[in-house]
Formats: structure tokens, C-alpha cells, sequence
């Protein structure tokens, strides 16, 4: 079973998620599937990839699978979870990767979203980033994600409140480059990439990941690595992570007392 499937048309590739009984979840089978598509445009040489779900769903994606999120005191985001595989080999692949959102998008797929180099949504496009109803602790990668996206009274009340940020407003805080109209959708991401794919590779290239190394250069000292890590493991050995799983897994509201 693909759970990407994919396609070249002139000079870009197009990337299709494909697990719509389980509203395109993140498992790993998924995203390792998302890394493989990635490769063989890589192969291909196609100038721009363009991420997208088919246009019939109402929800692009809903985000980490949960049923993949480890009860078993293991950080829940740690660096080799499939998740942040899949966000790192969007941000290094060596040319634009353009999401094309029609559809709601929930928690890591939200991450996923905004490290795609451009974001193209239509009115149905939200985002919401849903730590908090899970009592998941996010990672610090995660968090500079989206600082480096939207102002930081925005991330933290998308942090706080687990709400969708609706289309609109998506556009106006900088989450969403362009808002189309959801029939014109597809034919401006796709004149967009075979634009951007006219000019040079090369060029484009190396200031992607310029953006990339120059964005990341945040200095912490490693004293504050490991206070962060240790804020973060008292939340994911605790008792809100484990009943906000449960919850999920029961179908129930979580009692976060
Ligand atoms: O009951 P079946 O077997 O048909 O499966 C149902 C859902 O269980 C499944 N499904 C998921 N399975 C694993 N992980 C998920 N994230 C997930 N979301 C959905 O898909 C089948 C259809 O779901 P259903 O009936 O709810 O569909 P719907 O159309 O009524 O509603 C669509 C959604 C997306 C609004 C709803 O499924 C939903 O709210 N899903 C959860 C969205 C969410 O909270 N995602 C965050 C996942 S955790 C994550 O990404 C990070 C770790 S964090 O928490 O830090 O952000």
C-alpha cells in the first residue's frame, strides 16, 4: 500500500498523501513513504515537489498517528520519531517543497505544513497545533518552527488553545503564502511551480539552504539543552501525556486533573 503516491508533470513533481481512512495520520509507514517520494524526485531532478492531499478530503492531514505515540516513557518527538524524519527531509530537500492545502491540518502535520518552503491554501485550509490536548510536551525543533513562522503571541495562543487558525487569518499571520479561491487551487500551485522551476536550480538551491542553516542558528548552551530536556521528560513520564493518549485511544474527552 502507497500511503504517497506521485507524479511528474513538466518540471515539478507532485507528492499526494494517500492514507484517507485515517485522515492521512502521520504513521510511519507514511512518512517513510514521504521520504522515498522525496528521494525519487531527487533522482528525477524535478525543479520544484509539490505536498498535497487529494481534493476530496475534507481534512489534509491529521497529524502524528496516534496510535504510533509511545506510552512507554519515550519522548513522544524525539529526533529519529518518523514525524521529524519526515519535517527534516522536507527542510533539506535541495529545492522548493510547496504545500498545497485544501483542508483541515492537526498537529504534526501543521509542522510538517510549515516547513514546506511555501504554503497555498483555499478557504477550507486550517491549522491547528494540538500538544495541549494531548498533554504532549512539544520539542524544541517543533517550537522553532513555528517561531520562525508567525510572531510568538500567535504561536503561543496556537500552543495554548489547540484552536484551527481558519484560512483568513492563516493568511494575515504569514502561516499561508497565498489564499486562492478552492477552484483555483490546483492550477496556481502548479503555474507557481513550473514558474519557480524555470529558473536556476542551482541558485535556488543553495539559498534554501542558506535560509535553512542561517534560520536554525539559534545559540543555546548545552546546560539549557539539558534543562529543556528535563522539563520535558517530567511531562511525557506524567500523568497528562498518558491519559491525554488514552483519551484519544478510548474516543473520550481527556480529565486532565
Ligand atoms: O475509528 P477509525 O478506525 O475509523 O479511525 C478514525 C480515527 O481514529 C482516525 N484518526 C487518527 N488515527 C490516528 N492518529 C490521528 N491523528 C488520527 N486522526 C483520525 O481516522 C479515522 C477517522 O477519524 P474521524 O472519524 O475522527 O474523522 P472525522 O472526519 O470525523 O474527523 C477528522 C478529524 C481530523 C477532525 C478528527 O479525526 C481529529 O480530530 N483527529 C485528531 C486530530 C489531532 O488532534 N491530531 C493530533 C495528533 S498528535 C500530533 O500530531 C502531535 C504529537 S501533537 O499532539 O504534539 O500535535
Amino acid at each position: 500500500m502507497a500511503y504517497t503516491l506521485t507524479e511528474i508533470i513538466d518540471n515539478f513533481g507532485v507528492i499526494t498523501l494517500n492514507r484517507e481512512d485515517k485522515r492521512n495520520a502521520l504513521s510511519g509507514a507514511l512518512i517513510y513513504d514521504l521520504i522515498n517520494s522525496l528521494e525519487f524526485m531527487e533522482r528525477n531532478k524535478v525543479r520544484v515537489v509539490i505536498l498535497r492531499a487529494s481534493s476530496r478530503v475534507k481534512c489534509w492531514s491529521a497529524g502524528h498517528d496516534v496510535a504510533e505515540l509511545p506510552t512507554t516513557n519515550v519522548d513522544p518527538l524525539r529526533y529519529s520519531d518518523p514525524l521529524e524524519l519526515g519535517i527534516r527531509a522536507i527542510r533539506k530537500y535541495p529545492a522548493p517543497v510547496i504545500a498545497m492545502i485544501h483542508g483541515t491540518v492537526w498537529g504534526g502535520a501543521c509542522d510538517i505544513a510549515i516547513n514546506c518552503d511555501l504554503i497555498i491554501g483555499d478557504p477550507t485550509c486550517t491549522f491547528a497545533i494540538t500538544p495541549a490536548k494531548l498533554g504532549v510536551p512539544y520539542n524544541p525543533s517543533g517550537i522553532m518552527h513555528f517561531l520562525s513562522r508567525v510572531p510568538l503571541n500567535i504561536a503561543k495562543e496556537m500552543f495554548f488553545t489547540a484552536l484551527p487558525i481558519e484560512a483568513e487569518r492563516a493568511e494575515r499571520v504569514g502561516i499561508v503564502n497565498h489564499l486562492v479561491p478552492e477552484a483555483e487551487l490546483e492550477k496556481f500551485t502548479y503555474d507557481l511551480a513550473r514558474h519557480i522551476g524555470n529558473h536556476s536550480s542551482e541558485s535556488i538551491a543553495v539559498m534554501k539552504e542558506q535560509a535553512r542553516i542561517i534560520g536554525d542558528s539559534f545559540p543555546i548552551n548545552p546546560e539549557t539543552w539539558e534543562y529543556i530536556q528535563e522539563l520535558r521528560r517530567k511531562v511525557y513520564q506524567g500523568k497528562h501525556y498518558y491519559e491525554g493518549i488514552s483519551a484519544f485511544m478510548e474516543k473520550r474527552k481527556p480529565n486532565f486533573e
